[in-house]
């Protein structure tokens, strides 16, 4: 399967021009509609179970992209509680880390929040650039796709007020997996940059 490279994806200032404000953290932005296997990031982030044991949706995908050997590193890691975040290398990938977290099964905001601002610390704190994350619990665990996106995007822009956290980082990609959640998330960006 073709390889996408981050860096070449254009930018929520791109792809939302004049229909949204100018910010610098729009730059830093991307939404991108495909299997995010196939991003070459320095990191993508994993919708897991508290096992880290592999599932199916976005899980499996990972697990078979990157061969066994993932499998193998997650057994040691001994499982994940919901809202944290575990790190692995990505093998096969054509991403160099996996960052697993655990979504909550439901609609559970805070915790969902917690996924996003643990694994957006744990990066920065590892010096990751370029990351995509995968919608995290709006499959398999029933979180409504528009409710978990307004809330995700206000996390990562909330997130980004910092300074140092806006440089630490090149791009962050909302990988979603159909038209529908793109439109989601292009509607919600222009809502929360309007
Ligand atoms: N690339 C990008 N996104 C994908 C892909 C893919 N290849 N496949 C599915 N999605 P889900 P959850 C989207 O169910 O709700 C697993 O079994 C999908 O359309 O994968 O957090 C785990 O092991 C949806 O938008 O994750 C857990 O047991 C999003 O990924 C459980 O599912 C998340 O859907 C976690 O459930």
């Amino acid at each position: 399967m073709s390889v996408v490279s981050v860096a070449s994806l254009p930018t929520v200032a791109q792809q939302l021009q004049g229909k949204v404000r100018p910010s610098a953290l729009l730059n830093v932005l991307s939404v991108w509609q495909g299997d995010i296997t196939r991003l070459r990031a320095d990191a993508i982030v994993n919708a897991a179970n508290s096992s880290l044991l592999g599932g199916g949706g976005v899980d499996g995908a990972i697990h078979r992209a990157a061969g066994p050997s993932l499998l193998e590193e997650c057994k040691a890691l001994g499982g994940c509680p919901t809202g944290e975040v575990r790190i692995t290398k990505g093998y096969n990938l054509a991403a160099t880390y996996v960052y697993h977290t655990v979504g909550p099964v439901g609609e559970k905001p805070a915790l969902l929040k917690s996924c996003y601002t643990n694994t957006l610390n744990a990066l920065a704190q590892n010096q990751v650039r370029t990351v995509a994350f995968s919608s995290i619990s709006t499959g398999v665990y029933g979180y409504p796709p528009q409710n978990a996106a307004k809330l995700v995007v206000e996390t990562v822009k909330d997130w980004l007020q910092t300074e140092e956290h806006l440089q630490s980082v090149d791009r962050i990609i909302f990988c979603v997996f159909s038209e529908r959640d793109r439109n989601i998330y292009e509607a919600v960006l222009m809502a929360a940059f309007e």
